[in-house]
């Protein structure tokens, strides 16, 4: 709709002065045509090849993708890189963020209790993981996502061989679901639904929770049918920890850490080098180094696979602490209203 309006605005543009003109090219999506594009060739002959696409027909979906500066700009300006740890939890902490959750838990009880049962996840890191994504379906995005895909295959170098890859999954997906390809909405980076998925984990890891025949990622049952089933595919492991707080030693073994999210060394050896879980855990359990940095002293914690699952999600440490200690404040939450109601 937004952008029916903007060229109907556009098509008026010669009426208004120079300055508003200039307005409009920074604002507006540009219409791009990345048939022309070089990078195009690969898309084209990727989907004729391999998925049996006609070149007319692969031209008719790129010839509608408008290039977004502020996709490019969110890219760069991602709370995850911009934000401290502290900054970072507390927008995602948010009284309304727990209060929403525990009652999500409390309306969609029974698909819960049929998910944990058949995925093993529990229903607090599946409900908070949709609250930091959507605020629960409360907001899924509106960008569109052929423009998202195409501007960051096309114009953002860094990200071009994931962003291409998931371009060619969308218009595959777009005849699977016999969607529009320019029509519908998601986030800048092109996820889709209540769960954010992007194109390649809707196509292989998303979920018909109800049955219907319909993989509707905009709808509560298979987004949560769909998450338990993206944690299972990444190693989630039912009833192990995720994450424990821990002391170091002044002059603690850096090269521990390294680089990456993965766990790397048993609990045992990362105590060798000055880093102490403040839980008790087995001492083979293999774990990861976090550390956030903060302007009031530095936090350690230990992350284990179940953090690593969750990583998977969204790369960063922040992200995953935020995603597990947001599921535990919902927990808590539903626990309080369920012993006040009681
Ligand atoms: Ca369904």
């Amino acid at each position: 709709m937004k952008y029916r309006l903007q060229s109907m605005l556009s098509a008026i543009a010669p009426t208004l002065s120079l300055m508003a003109i200039g307005l409009f090219i920074i604002v507006s999506p540009v219409n791009a045509d990345y048939r022309q594009h070089p990078s195009a060739v690969a898309v084209i002959k990727t989907l004729v090849d391999k998925h049996n696409f006609s070149v007319a027909q692969v031209n008719a979906v790129l010839q509608q993708a408008e290039t977004e500066q502020r996709i490019l700009d969110s890219m760069t300006n991602a709370a995850e890189k911009t934000k401290t740890w502290t900054a970072y939890r507390s927008s995602f902490l948010s009284t309304f963020r727990v209060t929403k959750g525990a009652e999500f838990l409390v309306k969609h009880k029974s698909t819960f209790d049929q998910v944990e049962q058949e995925y093993g996840v529990p229903r607090e890191i599946i409900t908070a993981i949709l609250g930091v994504e959507t605020n629960y379906g409360g907001y899924t995005g509106k960008t569109r996502v052929l423009n998202a895909l195409s501007t960051l295959a096309f114009e953002h170098p860094r990200r071009s061989r994931f962003f291409t890859s998931e371009l060619i999954e969308y218009i595959v997906l777009c005849r699977e679901q016999q969607w529009d390809a320019s029509e519908q909405l998601g986030s800048y980076a092109g996820a889709m639904g209540m769960s954010q998925f992007m194109p390649s984990n809707y196509r292989r890891l998303a979920v018909d929770g109800d049955g219907d025949g319909d993989i509707n990622l905009f709808e509560p049952v298979d987004a949560i049918h769909s998450i338990a089933n993206y944690f299972i595919h990444h190693g989630w492991e039912n009833g192990q920890p995720v994450t424990s707080r821990i002391a170091v030693r002044q002059n603690f073994d850096v090269a521990l850490i390294g680089r990456g999210l993965k766990p790397n060394h048993s609990v045992a050896r990362l105590a060798e080098g000055g880093f102490y879980p403040q839980d008790k855990m087995p001492p083979l359990i293999k774990a990861r180094v976090i550390r956030f940095n903060d302007a009031d002293g530095d936090e350690f914690w230990f992350g284990y696979q179940n953090f690593y699952a969750i990583s998977r999600y969204n790369p960063r440490s922040k992200y995953a602490m935020a995603v597990y200690q947001l599921s535990l404040a919902i927990e808590k939450q539903a626990k309080d209203n369920s012993q006040v109601s009681s």
